[in-house]
């Protein structure tokens, strides 16, 4: 007995369908990477750079990057990624003696005095809530760019909870000698551009951000001036 005509149509379309599958399924990874996720250029609005020019006596050393020549090339993260920290609520382990807390997400970073938020000497944070979590590809982070530094004791974390139990992940830390007890650090010290310093999140989810400091190559102050935060929403 002759098969139905709209049963061999439907045998053609599966195997069509099946075909079609199967190529995909070769080009599974390529195709993850350009069309799920397709990079561009993190979407960063950089200040001005500081007109105080470059010191004569650079601190130095193994676990200091020297100071960048000209200007990185650009991050590369995933198309659509928005500064999701923009406006965002951020907390301080001491309260600031000069600036506010709104300034941490307030967008303006320029090398102007009334831009730093300043916190006494010591190991200090400045944390972000998100208000809910997001995958973050991207950290991008001023403290200080008004004069050419390097910030001691560079720890960048994410975490579920604002007190850091939950699901916390380093995302950077140059604390080579775990003075500030979060374990050893491999990254190295770097100069601090007008360019901020940006930190890889490798698309991890997570509501809180945090960054460590303990002073600075020219001072026991620890500062911020912005926090930005590049991410796409949680799956
Ligand atoms: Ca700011």
């Amino acid at each position: 007995m002759k098969p139905h005509r709209a049963t061999v149509r439907r045998s053609l379309t599966a195997f069509a369908f099946g075909a079609a599958l199967v190529l995909a399924g070769t080009a599974q990874y390529p195709l993850s990477a350009s069309a799920a996720e397709e990079l561009a250029p993190l979407p960063v609005k950089p200040p001005a750079p500081t007109l105080k020019g470059t010191p004569n006596d650079l601190p130095s050393g193994p676990n200091v990057e020297p100071p960048p020549e000209k200007p990185l090339p650009p991050f590369q993260a995933p198309k659509g990624v928005v500064n999701v920290a923009a406006g965002k609520k951020a907390t301080t382990s001491v309260k600031p003696f000069t600036g506010t807390l709104d300034q941490i997400t307030d967008g303006k970073k320029e090398p102007e005095d009334d831009q730093v938020v300043e916190m006494r000497k010591g190991r200090q944070w400045v944390q972000v809530d998100l208000g809910d979590p997001f995958r973050i590809y991207a950290i991008v982070i001023w403290h200080d760019h008004r004069y050419l530094q390097l910030f001691h004791d560079v720890i960048v974390q994410l975490a579920d909870d604002p007190d850091f139990t939950q699901n916390v992940q380093t995302i950077f830390n140059n604390d080579v000698d775990n003075s500030v007890g979060l374990g050893i650090g491999t990254d190295k010290e770097y100069f601090e551009t007008f360019q901020g310093r940006t930190f890889d999140a490798k698309g991890l989810t997570a509501r809180y951000v945090r960054c460590y400091t303990a002073g600075s190559s020219l001072s026991a102050l620890n500062v911020c001036q912005e926090i930005e935060v590049y991410a796409l929403p949680a799956k």
